[in-house]
């Protein structure tokens, strides 16, 4: 039996949902439908996270979105507390790593094979569909290093990959999905982390270069690239 099948029937005996669907078992298991096997009803008890999962019976009552039933994500993660990590496999290519217990996933090119390219766009969405908050950002020296290590241990090349930032909505004014603008008319923001090669305004296709991608070079500080944002690449997602 597959683990999702497995998972699906055990959470419709867990939980009484009479219903046989992954997604409904999922449902379940945030606990929609019933009582816990222990008799209490559901979310009673010690419940850290508030994952509606008493702690006796989560593998992690630290993380909301790890308990029995849970989606089983590609993140260096048992997420749904069977007992095996990434079960379900992971997107070809990508490649889960856990930073301060934050899991990144690279989709790279690497000596065996390429992952998929997509546009910055399609990588966020693709991030998203992985289970991942969207593209990694990369807002410290420390998590630049961090990644370049990353992407030596990964691959022999110096792939373009996408991560968080654009200045698609004004022009010069580089932005973060939350909010944080790192780069505004030729200047770091305070406070902010940016690492171009070169900056986005020295090129004579600034307007059109509206996507900000990563490549590893001997010294992290000088990572990032502005591309055009319908480029196809390889990315990083963050949860
Ligand atoms: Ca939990
Ligand atoms: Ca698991
Ligand atoms: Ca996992």
């Amino acid at each position: 039996m597959s683990p999702r099948w497995r998972t699906t029937l055990l959470l419709v005996v867990f939980c009484g949902c009479g219903r046989v669907g992954y997604e409904d078992a999922v449902s379940c298991a945030a606990l929609s439908c019933g009582e816990h096997p222990d008799g209490g009803a559901a979310g009673a008890g010690i419940d850290a996270d508030g994952d509606g999962v008493n702690a006796s019976l989560d593998c992690a009552d630290d993380r909301a979105n790890v308990f029995p039933g849970a989606r089983e994500v590609c993140n260096a993660r048992d997420d749904d507390c069977d007992g095996d990590i990434d079960e379900e496999g992971c997107p070809t290519l990508c490649f889960p790593r856990l930073m301060e217990a934050r899991a990144y996933l690279f989709c790279i090119s690497s000596e065996t094979g390429e992952a998929e390219r997509l546009t910055w766009i399609g990588s966020r969405n693709a991030c998203a569909a992985y289970g991942y908050a969207g593209l990694a950002t990369i807002d410290s020296s420390a998590k630049d290093v961090w990644v370049s290590d990353r992407l030596g241990e990964l691959t022999g090349g110096l792939p373009l990959l996408w991560h968080e930032g654009s200045d698609r909505e004004n022009e010069g004014e580089w932005m973060r999905r939350n909010g944080q603008v790192f780069w505004r008319q030729g200047a770091t923001v305070a406070g902010a982390y940016a690492a171009w090669t070169t900056t986005p305004e020295s090129s004579p296709n600034a307007s059109l270069e509206d996507c900000v991608s990563y490549r590893r070079f001997r010294l992290p500080g000088s990572t990032f690239t502005a591309l055009r944002c319908d480029e196809q690449h390889g990315f990083i997602c963050e949860e």
